[in-house]
C-alpha cells in the first residue's frame, strides 16, 4: 500500500514524549513493505528509494497497532500508530475509506 498522508509524532521510541519542535504535522509519501512503513518526501523520493535506509523515516510495524484516533478531534480521518518499541504517531488520511484501508493493512500484514 502507498499514498500521501500527514504525520504527527507524539511519542518517541521508549515512550518519551516528542519535544515541542518536532510535534508538527508533515506530509509524506508513505509505503508499506516488509513490515516497514517508509516515509518519503514525495513520490519521486519513493522511486529513488530515498530515505528508506534512514531509521528516522522508517517505522517498524511488526507488533504495532493502528487504531482510529477518535479522541483526536482537531482533524478528520486520523489513526494512531503505536509501535512495539513504544513510539506513537498520528496519521491523517484523505477519507474514511483510506483511513480503514491503512488501519487494516498495518494490522493484518
Ligand atoms: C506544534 C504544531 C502542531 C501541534 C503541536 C505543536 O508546534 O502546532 O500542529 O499539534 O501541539 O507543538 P510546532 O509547529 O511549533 O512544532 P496539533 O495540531 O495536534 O495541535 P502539541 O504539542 O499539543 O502536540
Amino acid at each position: 500500500k502507498k499514498g500521501y498522508v500527514m504525520r504527527k509524532c507524539c511519542f518517541e521510541t521508549n515512550g518519551k514524549r516528542t519535544p515541542f519542535h518536532k510535534r508538527s504535522w508533515k506530509m509524506f509519501y508513505c509505503t508499506l513493505r516488509d513490515l516497514m512503513l517508509y516515509l518519503h518526501k514525495d513520490e519521486n523520493g519513493f522511486r529513488k528509494n530515498e530515505m528508506s535506509d534512514n531509521a528516522h523515516n522508517a517505522i517498524r510495524i511488526h507488533h504495532a497497532l493502528a487504531t482510529k484516533a477518535t479522541d483526536y478531534t482537531k482533524k478528520q480521518y486520523v489513526f494512531r500508530l503505536q509501535t512495539a518499541d513504544q513510539a506513537e504517531y498520528l496519521f491523517q488520511t484523505s477519507d474514511s475509506k483510506e483511513l480503514q484501508s491503512w488501519i487494516d493493512t498495518i494490522n493484518f500484514v
